[in-house]
């Protein structure tokens, strides 16, 4: 009889003949409470543009809320978070607990998505010759979202800050029936007269760096390498913007050449003014405009916005919202802002009481327990939210003149004569916060603008008018303004106009509050520009001239022993570049040799009445 055969032998699994790595990995996903979807949505050029698109498990007939970015649409769902609350980025958490489909999208040419970069790409037309803009690829992203997410009810809202907040005012401007809702958060709406470039013609040096990190690369650059610790001394050093910018190897960045060819407000600038185009070409989505009443990068764009469409007639579905914030902070948490300390979390509450339900309302035909209020915007020095049926409080031929007055004073009566002068020296600037200054500090540049102004108040060049003590209260609801009159020894100026209040000397709670000088609205003009934006002209030497500007939106009450100061100065550095104070063509190209010291003459009698002019009411106009 033959034998059995063996059986073969076992294969020895103590032995790897190949990998020990998987040609594929794939994580069992029974944990997660979501899926993550990477997707290259096509627009119709051909371009496809990365887009990740998380999905509540649970999720069926849910609404889609969609960001785009130029930031990386991976921030999102980056983690290996089973839980899609911890995945997604915090502000978004409020959103996942009401069980919304979160989408994020890189815009053209940034990170993972196809296509070119343009810087805040202007709209189809003679800025931008080709057939795609980021109204175009938000509609096509929008029309693919409503029929390819099978958990979703397709309908999508719109939200976003900043830069994405500029996405979603450019997705207004045509938007796909099936965005129902949107919020854009510190829109970048101008970026010459109010926001993230220039403010009034004086430009913002901080970009510079933004520049280098957001078009030397697809993803993310670098901010330029600085050599010493103090931005104050850094920027000195340079000279001009244009001096650093070439230093630094600027001459690569399209960007860069096109911004600093344009310096004034030229139709480069005003034919992708956001609040412009869409007053021509109002939306009727449901749109609520966001942004800080401290707002140190985009504090011009949500409040002209708003106010736009108002002008145009647009009621129903416009609302505007101002929160205690600094720049995006309705995304974080907002307990307080620099030394202000307010009532709650005003951010995380403002997301789940009011944003949410404004946005359930389009987005599930769930109307809010609450209606939501036409106008919303904190109280700082009450520290509470105030609702208000229209805005502004005080109308605009409302604003009560308050004089600077002889030995400092200010008060509501014209004095009969009087002066100040100072000398501005462009090679001692006065700087923006305490020294050293630096860019890249986030604290100090969220911060900067609550800054108690007494680290300056004392400078020779720097004006300061001031009420008595307080008797009553003086409450503000609007825009105010400054109205100065000042005569120069040079041929060109900038003037900074801050309102401040002056805490009493004394805070038994709050020591270090006592004295306070806390800035409620300021800004700086380039004095070049005080007979029209878009035609500088150099200011007669030893003529008294009028500048006359409008200053960030108010809502806020001086209380009885505190003072109202107005401060003058003529720099703010280095956020803002240096003005020569002689007129040159291009100050982003100022040679050493212009930049003078000039003496400033402020006019508060017969040759001029030097004000600032306050939006007061007499009573608050919120909706009790
Ligand atoms: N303020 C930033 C920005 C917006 C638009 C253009 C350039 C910069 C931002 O935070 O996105």
């Amino acid at each position: 009889l033959a034998a059995p055969p063996k059986p073969a032998a076992a294969p020895d699994a103590s032995v790897q003949l190949g990998s020990d790595i998987p040609a594929k990995w794939v994580e069992p996903q029974n944990d997660y409470d979501y899926v993550k979807r990477d997707v290259m949505i096509p627009m119709r050029d051909g371009v496809k543009l990365h887009t990740v698109i998380v999905v509540p498990k649970a999720a069926h007939g849910a609404p889609m809320l969609l960001e785009r970015t130029p930031y990386d649409a991976k921030f999102n769902a980056k983690t290996d978070a089973p839980r899609m609350r911890d995945a997604v980025w915090s502000a978004d958490r409020e959103w996942v607990d009401d069980g919304y489909i979160i989408v994020s999208q890189d815009i053209r040419g940034k990170y993972g998505s196809e296509g070119k970069y343009v810087m805040t790409r202007p709209p189809i037309g003679p800025l931008n010759p080709s057939k795609t803009d980021d109204t175009t690829d938000a509609y096509d992203t929008i029309e693919w979202l409503s029929k390819h997410v099978p958990e979703s009810n397709g309908k999508v809202g719109m939200i976003g800050s900043s830069y994405d907040g500029w996405t979603v005012a450019m997705a207004l401007l045509g938007p796909h029936p099936a965005l129902k809702v949107a919020a854009p958060e510190s829109p970048m709406i101008d970026g010459w007269m109010g926001d993230d470039w220039f403010h009034y013609g004086a430009f913002r040096q901080v970009n510079l760096d933004y520049f280098t990190g957001q078009t030397s690369k697809t993803g993310e650059g670098a901010s330029v390498p600085r050599v010493g610790y103090d931005d104050y001394q850094n920027f000195l050093d340079a000279g001009s913007a244009g001096a650093w910018a070439e230093t630094h190897g600027f001459r690569q960045l399209p960007w860069w050449n096109r911004l600093s060819a344009h310096p004034a407000y030229d139709a480069f600038w005003h034919s992708q003014a956001l609040d412009r185009l869409l007053a021509a070409k109002p939306s009727t989505v449901p749109t609520m405009w966001l942004q800080g009443l401290w707002d140190q990068e985009d504090i011009y764009g949500a409040i002209h916005s708003w106010e736009a469409l108002r002008a145009k007639g647009l009621n129903s579905t416009n609302y505007l919202v101002m929160g205690p914030w600094f720049h995006s902070q309705v995304n974080r948490s907002a307990w307080s802002l620099g030394p202000l300390k307010w009532n709650g979390d005003t951010a995380a509450d403002f997301r789940r009481t009011v944003l949410i339900p404004f946005f359930d309302t389009y987005l599930r035909d769930q109307p809010p327990a609450t209606p939501t209020p036409k106008v919303l915007i904190y109280n700082p020095s009450e520290n509470h939210w105030d609702r208000f049926a229209d805005w502004p409080g005080a109308g605009p031929g409302a604003l009560t003149p308050f004089y600077f007055q002889p030995a400092g004073g200010l008060a509501a009566q014209a004095p009969a004569s009087g002066a100040d002068s100072y000398v501005s020296d462009p090679a001692k600037p006065v700087p923006f916060e305490p020294l050293p200054a630096r860019f890249g500090d986030h604290a100090s540049w969220t911060t900067w603008l609550v800054q108690d102004q007494r680290f300056v108040s004392t400078r020779p060049d720097v004006l300061s008018y001031q009420t008595p003590p307080l008797e009553q209260p003086v409450r503000l609801e609007g825009a105010p303004f400054a109205d100065l009159f000042v005569k120069t020894s040079g041929t060109d100026a900038d003037f900074v106009v801050k309102i401040i209040d002056v805490y009493p000397p004394t805070d038994s709670e709050q020591p270090e509050m006592g004295g306070y000088q806390l800035p409620i609205s300021l800004d700086i003009f380039r004095g070049r520009y005080r007979t029209g934006f878009d035609t500088p002209t150099a200011i007669p030497a030893g003529q008294i001239q009028e500048y006359k500007f409008r200053l960030p939106t108010v809502n806020y009450v001086f209380k009885p022993g505190h003072r109202i100061m107005v401060q003058v100065q003529s720099s703010l550095f280095p956020l803002y570049d240096r003005n020569p104070q002689t007129f040159v063509p291009n100050i982003f190209f100022a040679k050493p040799g212009d930049y003078k010291p000039a003496t400033m003459t402020v006019a508060h009698g017969a040759e001029g009445r030097s004000a600032v002019l306050l939006p007061i009411v007499a009573a608050s106009t919120a909706l009790r």
